[in-house]
């Protein structure tokens, strides 16, 4: 008997760059994860067309809908826990979930976020890298924690800040390495190889670095 497929759900807020990299790397056979739904905050996101092209079911819950952070994050937690997945997908997702959310799904709740943390946290990421003049930045995916963008991190990629980039340009060139790394990681979970334990990142039972996996294009692209 074949073995039981490694469900995933993903949460988006815009675009879905990012879950349209986990479609395609399911599509080419690196990326052994079901789809099993797609959830927006936002009703206009792109994301949700997205899903519909590739035929996975999606829903939306409006977060200015909900009284509460709390009451928001719950009624997701029932929208989820309908598929019952194996792990949950941040994807450009753009509210911070309550502690009771994450702790819910503790372990097996990742997130791609546009910097290599523990370097800004939070939002507007490329902007704040080029005004502070740095010279590297890129991405990071991290099993989520109540702490915000602070929980351990798997893989990051580093990328070149380049003479003339603009937050447009800087965003593009981090993006494609996100589309890199995020399936990369969670194929490394869906083989049941990637754990989180004592607020560290495992993998294949060795503590990865506190920086995660780095995958390092700052060569190549400096010439
Ligand atoms: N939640 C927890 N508890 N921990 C994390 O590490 C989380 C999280 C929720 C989202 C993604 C994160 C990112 O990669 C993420 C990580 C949104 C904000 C934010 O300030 C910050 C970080 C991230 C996502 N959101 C505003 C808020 O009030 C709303 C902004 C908006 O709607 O545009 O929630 O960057
Ligand atoms: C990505 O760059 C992701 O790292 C970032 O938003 C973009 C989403 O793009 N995430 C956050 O900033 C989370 N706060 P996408 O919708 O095309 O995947």
């Amino acid at each position: 008997m074949a073995a039981a497929a490694v469900r995933a759900v993903v949460l988006i807020s815009g675009t879905g760059t990012n879950l349209q990299a986990l479609i395609d790397a399911r599509a080419q056979g690196s990326l052994a994860l079901e789809l099993s739904a797609v959830i927006s905050n936002r009703p206009g996101a792109y994301g949700l067309q997205r899903a519909k092209l590739a035929g996975i079911p999606s829903a939306v819950l409006q977060h200015k809908e909900f009284a509460s952070r709390e009451a928001f994050d719950a009624s997701m937690a029932v929208a989820i826990d309908r598929y019952s997945p194996d792990l949950v997908v941040l994807a450009g997702f753009m509210r911070i979930l309550t502690p009771a959310f994450v702790r819910h799904y503790a372990g097996r709740l990742f997130n791609i976020h546009p910097s290599l943390l523990p370097k800004y946290p939070g939002l507007n990421t490329h902007r704040r890298a080029l005004e502070a003049g740095e010279r590297e930045h890129g991405a990071t995916v991290h099993f989520v924690t109540e702490e915000l963008d602070g929980g351990p991190a798997v893989v990051q990629a580093r990328v070149a800040v380049l003479p003339g980039d603009d937050t447009e340009t800087l965003a593009g060139r981090v993006r494609e390495r996100e589309h890199v790394i995020y399936p990369l990681a969670l194929q490394w979970f869906a083989e049941g190889r990637l754990k989180m334990e004592n607020n560290r990142a495992w993998l294949d039972s060795e503590p990865l670095p506190r920086h995660g996996h780095l995958i390092d294009n700052l060569n190549r692209e400096r010439g």
